[in-house]
């Protein structure tokens, strides 16, 4: 499983554009993960939506990662959920699912990646490597430091979000991280599919070099 460019799908950041379409944009441009995340829709509209994005997913090899809400990504085949530090534990989350079902989790110190690893999680995603102004209450960046604590701390695969771009994306990489996790970068821009292959480039490219 590879985690290079993992794309969180926001609406608001794409002037409204549906989530499938948001996601078929980032594959086509080489997004290895799909994240669906909305705070705002029903519990039906959500499962709607991500019988969308399964779709579109399943269609381009992409692995597809449902936010927060559990009982959605099983109903809609998901590869997963994504979990953070104020959703269900891990323990109860493992219980419930395949064998095979990816649980990532947020988290903002090298105790918590820890923690989350020993609870069973496939990966954890350092939450807020930078500053960001996606999510409300993110808080400080923690910066590469804590990356590479992280990636100390734990061997499962380590992804970054928060405040990440092009510019400092091949410093992620050399900290260690396995790929990197965009709303802004990648959603947020004029042509979403180009965006996520210009930063797919980089990543790949850091890669190489480490
Ligand atoms: N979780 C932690 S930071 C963040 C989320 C969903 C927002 C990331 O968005 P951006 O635009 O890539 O900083
Ligand atoms: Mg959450």
């Amino acid at each position: 499983m590879r985690y290079d460019l993992y794309v969180v799908t926001d609406r608001a950041l794409a002037n409204g554009l549906a989530h499938a379409e948001i996601a078929r944009r980032a594959v086509m441009g080489g997004a290895n993960v799909i994240q669906l995340r909305d705070k705002h829709l029903s519990p039906r509209e959500l499962y709607l939506t991500a019988l969308e994005v399964r779709l579109v997913t399943r269609e381009n090899n992409a692995a597809f990662i449902v936010n927060d809400e559990l009982d959605v990504a099983l109903a809609a085949k998901a590869d997963g959920v994504h979990l953070g530090q104020d959703d269900l534990p891990i323990e109860a989350a493992r219980r419930i699912v395949p064998d095979d079902f990816i649980i990532g989790i947020s988290v903002s110190s090298a105790v918590q990646a820890l923690k989350a690893q020993e609870g069973g999680a496939d990966y954890v995603a350092l939450s807020p490597v930078f500053d960001t102004a996606s999510k409300n209450d993110a808080g400080a960046g923690r910066g590469l430091e804590a990356l590479k604590e992280i990636r100390k701390a734990v061997t499962i695969p380590v992804i970054a979000i928060g405040g990440v771009d092009k510019k400092n994306v091949p410093s992620i990489i050399e900290a260690g991280a396995d790929g990197v996790a965009v709303i802004s970068a990648v959603v947020g821009q004029k042509d979403i599919e180009v965006a996520a292959r210009e930063l797919k480039a980089i990543i790949t490219k850091a890669k190489g070099r480490r």
